[in-house]
């Protein structure tokens, strides 16, 4: 049976979700609890004090990674995974279909996230943490072309649906969202910005990926997952 908004697991206690600020897979596990009110302990990690490789976290992840869920005894790593569980455990609104189409499309999108889209951005995204952008330059201008061909057809798919699933939010717009934001924040540092990836232009580019945004920003729980450092720098 689906958990109601108040219950607790079998020790009585409240699920815990461990998470850093920033990291684009913490930010969709917290809005997928935040969207479906899920009632949790929040366990923030301090990257800077390395409190992600503390021997008791590394006990319940030891890959040293964010983001990990505790419930009771049972204890959940990857962010896609969690998300799964929170959905099957709260299953109000339902992020993965109500629909056999509904819950291909939305698999559909997150594998193009997954596969496609975030192995793109880390060619961008890891020459520019490890300092050495004019090294890779040739080839952050090719990863950044090429997506710009699956915004497009991001765009394409939220100028007809409101929705990357169709007529509701969904974990696919979920995880587009807080990869692309992810992204985005990277490309506007002035030293990518030279590059001229051409991300800048993204409202005029991506009109419908705006209004999609937009509406991202709109939906329960919003301001509550947003990574509370980023508010800050
Ligand atoms: N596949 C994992 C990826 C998690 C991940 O890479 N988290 C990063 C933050 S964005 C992390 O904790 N990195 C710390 C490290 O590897 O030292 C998931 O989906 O949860």
């Amino acid at each position: 049976m689906a958990k109601t908004k108040d219950m607790t697991n079998s020790s009585g206690q409240l699920l815990e979700i461990f998470w850093g600020s920033g990291s684009p897979f913490a930010w969709r596990v917290l809005m997928t609890a935040e969207l479906k009110s899920v009632p949790f302990e929040s366990r923030r990690l301090q990257f800077t004090e390395k409190e992600h490789k503390a021997p008791a976290y590394l006990a319940i992840n030891d890959r040293g990674e964010v983001p990990t869920l505790r419930d009771g005894n049972f204890v959940l790593t990857e962010s896609l995974a969690i998300m799964t569980y929170l959905d099957a455990e709260y299953a109000d609104p339902p992020l993965f279909g109500r629909s056999s189409p509904a819950t291909g499309l939305i698999w559909q999108w997150i594998s193009v996230f997954v596969y496609h889209f975030d192995p793109l951005a880390v060619r961008i995204i890891a020459p520019v943490f490890g300092g050495v952008l004019d090294a890779f330059e040739d080839d952050i201008q090719v990863a950044a072309a090429n997506l710009h061909s699956e915004l497009s057809r991001v765009e394409e798919s939220v100028e007809g649906n409101l929705w990357l699933g169709g007529d509701s939010v969904s974990a696919a717009d979920i995880i587009g969202y807080c990869d692309l934001e992810f992204l985005l924040r990277i490309v506007g540092r002035d030293e990518v910005k030279r590059l001229r990836l051409g991300f800048d232009e993204l409202e005029d580019r991506y009109p419908s990926i705006t209004a999609w945004r937009d509406r991202m920003t709109r939906i329960e729980g919003y301001d509550k997952a947003y990574p509370p450092h980023w508010r800050i720098s």
